[in-house]
């Protein structure tokens, strides 16, 4: 549980090798490590720091429907996916305005620099929401989950509904050992605007309840992983729901695990905090299929977090 969660925090702080990174960030990392999570405890939703839900569920939605268009998103008030649109544009041809080079390490040193670079960040947003075509040209992040998840892309020119597949095996197979989802494409990988960070998910069926393990290959543990924890939880509970399960467990293997170098003040303020009682999850009960949800279906009570703890996120 959240516990787990803290405790890794407090390893990677004491033992992580100080190591470089795609973003020039720097990081503390350790390589392969393991947390469980019983659901059947409360919806794992850190209460160490307040976690957004609805961003949670929003941004999984947006992963079901098989959407690749941060569009979706932001109609939901969602920002964690801006950056990696963002970027696609201003270093496009189309782009016009100042130079927007590294704005994410640029915008956290230069207060002069983040203020236009805020600008720009607005005036796209504003584009990818009310312009079709500019939406469809650089709102979109390429074959990413939502594509790899509902129509991974075949060599003799089919599509495989992953999600829609493994749900049909669940109910119809339980006891199989190839309930199993992939994001890693090795072929569209360079058309993605990031390669996908949880990479394959396996779900299991014992007792009645559902359980599913993530291999997550790189893991940003302070800003992305709670999301991931919060985000496959949430996954199980509505597969469960779908097919008439109980809850297991989330079983979150990492691959590189590690703490950005700007985040360690951060970590430390969490690390003096005290666990809370985790919340309970409520699914409109009026539905049944995972593709038929809405956020609004979809709710939280009994969150009683610490305050949030803001963060840049390295790009
Ligand atoms: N890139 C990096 N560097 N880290 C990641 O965790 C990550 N993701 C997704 C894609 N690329 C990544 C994006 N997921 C936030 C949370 C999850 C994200 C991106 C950003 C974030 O900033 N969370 C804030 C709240 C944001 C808000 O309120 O708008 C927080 O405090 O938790 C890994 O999947």
């Amino acid at each position: 549980g959240e516990q787990a969660y803290l405790n890794l925090c407090r390893y990677i702080l004491e033992n992580g090798t100080k190591k470089d990174d795609r973003t020039n960030t720097g990081t503390y990392s350790v390589f392969g490590h393991q947390m469980r999570f019983n659901l059947s405890e409360g919806f794992p939703l850190l209460t160490t720091k307040k976690i957004p839900f609805r961003l949670v569920a929003s941004e999984l939605l947006w992963f079901i429907k098989g959407d690749t268009n941060i569009r979706f998103l932001l109609e939901n008030k969602n920002n964690i996916w801006n950056e990696w649109a963002f970027k696609k544009w201003v270093e496009s041809d189309e782009y016009k305005g100042p130079n927007m080079d590294n704005f994410g390490i640029r915008s956290q040193q230069d207060p002069g620099f983040k203020e236009k670079y805020e600008q720009q960040m607005n005036i796209f947003k504003e584009k990818v929401l009310e312009d079709d075509h500019f939406a469809k040209k650089f709102g979109d992040l390429g074959f990413v989950y939502g594509k790899q998840w509902r129509s991974w892309q075949t060599t003799n020119n089919k599509t495989i509904d992953q999600l829609k597949e493994v749900i049909a095996s669940i109910r119809s197979n339980p006891d199989s050992r190839r309930h199993i989802v992939t994001a890693w494409n090795p072929a569209d990988i360079p058309q993605m605007a990031l390669p996908p960070c949880h990479t394959l998910f396996q779900f299991y069926v014992a007792d009645g309840k559902l359980s599913c393990q993530l291999y997550q290959r790189s893991a940003d543990i302070f800003l992305g992983v709670p999301f991931n924890i919060a985000s496959y939880a949430l996954l199980i509970s509505l597969i469960a729901h779908e097919c008439k399960l109980e809850v297991g467990e989330f079983i979150h293997t990492l691959g590189d695990a590690h703490i950005y170098t700007n985040h360690i003040g951060q970590v430390k303020t969490q690390l003096k905090r005290d666990l809370r009682n985790l919340p309970t999850l409520h699914i409109n009960k009026d539905k049944e299929s995972i593709f038929d949800f809405e956020v609004s279906d979809l709710s939280i009570s009994d969150y009683h977090p610490h305050p949030a703890i803001k963060a840049p996120i390295a790009v």
